[in-house]
């Protein structure tokens, strides 16, 4: 069995991450499994810059393939915000709740047709030896002007899916890892992973 080390500090990434890969013949470890570890900086502009970076470093402290998640929500009538800032949009340290607060006080007395917004994923894999790929995936929704559901993690009780007619956290864990964005990019790295771990 071959291992891939997943690089990240989201308990709720790594849970919907290691779902998404059971299906395949992985031992699939933490960062934590690694003692010393450093914490890795997100200054990129881009999901794809982030996510290149936080695969190449974690391959090259493990020795081992590893796999990385950037991910965010792009919200129109903000221009895109909070994109790559997504994950500390109300500043340190990373909290969920005060997060969607802030984009419900944004988004206060905006029309529904105005509340588009869709969440990214780029997943980036990089071996030891440096070789990396990428994947994405995206997935639109809008945004609700309160939360509902306590499944999921970070904006997905804001995050109205239409096809469902429900948000992602009221939506049962495998349907979300079916349809979201993160499944969506996944679903294309698999394929090249696959491929990549017969060498
Ligand atoms: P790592 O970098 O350690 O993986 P992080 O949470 O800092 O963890 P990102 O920089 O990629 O990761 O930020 C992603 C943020 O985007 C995340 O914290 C959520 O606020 C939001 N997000 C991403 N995917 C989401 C999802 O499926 N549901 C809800 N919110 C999501």
């Amino acid at each position: 069995m071959r291992r891939i080390v997943v690089a990240t500090t989201n308990p709720g990434k790594l849970r919907e991450l290691s779902m998404l890969l059971a299906p395949l013949d992985l031992e699939v470890t933490g960062t934590d499994a690694y003692p010393g570890f450093p914490e890795i900086e997100e200054e990129g502009r881009t999901f794809e810059e982030n996510a290149v970076k936080k695969a190449r470093l974690t391959a090259a402290f493990t020795g081992e393939t590893a796999l990385a998640d950037d991910s965010g929500l792009e919200v129109d009538y903000l221009g895109g915000a909070p994109g790559v800032y997504s994950a500390r949009f109300a500043g340190e340290p990373r909290d969920d709740l005060a997060n969607n607060a802030k984009l419900l006080e944004l988004l206060k007395g905006v029309p529904w047709e105005k509340r588009t917004a869709r969440f990214r994923c780029v997943i980036a894999v990089a071996t030891p030896a440096g070789k990396v790929l990428t994947a994405e995936g995206a997935c639109a929704g809008y945004i609700l002007d309160q939360p509902r559901g306590t499944g999921g993690f970070g904006y997905d009780p804001l995050f109205y899916y239409p096809e469902y007619g429900k948000t992602f956290a009221e939506l049962p864990p495998e349907v979300k890892n079916r349809v979201s964005h993160r499944a969506q990019a996944l679903t294309k790295m698999k394929e090249i992973l696959a491929n990549l771990l017969k060498k």
